[in-house]
């Protein structure tokens, strides 16, 4: 049986939900896609003023994304990868963590990212070529991204360790797909974790697709399933709903920094773009599914629950100005980006200087000078 500590009214509520849950592992959902309180919402209640911070997340995250492949298609970046989907389950979950928490993020964790602090030209740097990432992890307590499938949960695993050595409250939160579950990586890392009760919540988007794989050919049983075969507690939650988002993850990471080793939350969410700018996905989507998930927009369910709940319209056109504004920055900033020497990159392995780089670094050199004496010629 979960057992939530009953620090707050909301957390106690949320014990009895989650006792209930584990009955049968059934999604948690709040707020159904029409904007209306479930029962279970009913139950554990609504804070409007969280409720219209998260929003604000999300609507700036989405406007990140939205120009972003703008700028991509302007020739501006190399390579997008949308969260456009995506944002509940990333802004819910990263909001109900500590700013302390260490993260360690996927690839397509913008909304995450920003959350933490992280800027638009930081966050687009890696994506126009010009840096292997844009950002200080010990800064924002938010790792490079990981390109890797699922190595990023063994590198959380391993720093949980050191966490739990030196008997922090810390917990370590992964982000990673439903495709990536498949990695022995995962798998490992889920094993481990358990085995030394380490503080990891590991979070899985399920969007449904890896690339053009769907899900249902990718596993036999869900993951938050197969989550507690390992030994982890399993969540299982409706990704599209921001505000089941962070009572989960509430109530997973209370459970973690109270010491019961690792927990697992899936999150049922769909990515509404391509895999990346380069991916056309009505190559393997039908448009069917494409519309019955536009049905469950975190974004419009979350604006219809606050219209109802008395949230003025005002609210809402200053927070689009604010996004037309930010949109604007997002813009200019990535403009600014100004592109590096390649030559740098040899310098960006090791702390100290490594011959076989150097060497690399030599060759590099002169294939230039010689690239640059045939323009000449
Ligand atoms: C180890 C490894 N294998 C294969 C790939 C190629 N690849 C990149 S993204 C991707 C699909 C990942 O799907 P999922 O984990 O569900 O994450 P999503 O992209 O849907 O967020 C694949 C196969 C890779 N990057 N790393």
């Amino acid at each position: 049986m979960h057992m939530a500590p009953a620090e707050t009214p909301a957390a106690a509520a949320w014990g009895r939900l989650l006792d209930r849950q584990v009955e049968d592992l059934a999604m948690v959902q709040f707020v159904t896609p029409d904007g209306a309180l479930t029962p279970a919402g009913e139950e554990y209640g609504v804070d409007v003023d969280l409720a219209q911070r998260l929003h604000r997340d999300m609507v700036l995250a989405r406007r990140l994304d939205t120009e972003a492949l703008a700028l991509q298609r302007q020739g501006e970046l190399n390579l997008w990868l949308m969260s456009w989907g995506q944002e509940a389950a990333q802004v819910g979950s990263i909001r109900a963590l500590r700013q302390t928490d260490m993260v360690f993020p996927s690839y397509r964790e913008h909304a995450a990212a920003l959350c933490r602090g992280i800027a638009p030209a930081e966050l687009m740097a890696q994506w126009r070529g010009i840096r292997h990432a844009g950002w200080d992890p010990s800064v924002s307590r938010f790792h490079i991204y990981s390109l890797v499938l699922g190595t990023q949960t063994l590198h959380a695993t391993g720093y949980a360790m050191g966490a739990a050595m030196e008997r922090s409250d810390e917990v370590v939160a992964v982000y990673f797909g439903d495709g990536s579950s498949s990695q022995g990586d995962v798998n490992e890392a889920l094993n481990w974790s358990a085995a030394g009760t380490l503080p990891v919540l590991f979070f899985c988007q399920n969007n449904q697709w890896a690339i053009s794989t769907p899900t249902t050919t990718q596993m036999r049983t869900p993951l938050h399933r197969r989550a507690t075969g390992f030994g982890l507690d399993a969540y299982h939650v409706d990704g599209n709903d921001v505000l089941a988002v962070h009572a989960v993850t509430d109530v997973a990471a209370r459970r973690i920094r109270a010491g019961s080793g690792p927990g697992l939350i899936e999150a049922q969410t769909y990515r509404f773009g391509g895999h990346s700018s380069s991916d056309d996905p009505q190559r393997y989507r039908t448009q069917a599914d494409f519309d019955l998930w536009m049905g469950r927009d975190p974004l419009v369910r979350l604006e219809r629950l606050l219209r109802t709940l008395g949230v003025e319209d005002d609210w809402f056109k200053e927070l689009q100005e604010e996004s037309d504004a930010f949109a604007v920055d997002v813009r200019s900033a990535c403009k600014a980006l100004a592109g590096s020497d390649l030559c740098d990159l040899f310098g960006n392995v090791y702390a100290e200087a490594h011959p076989v780089l150097a060497g690399e670094r030599e060759q590099h050199m002169a294939f230039l000078a010689a690239l640059e004496s045939q323009g000449e010629a």
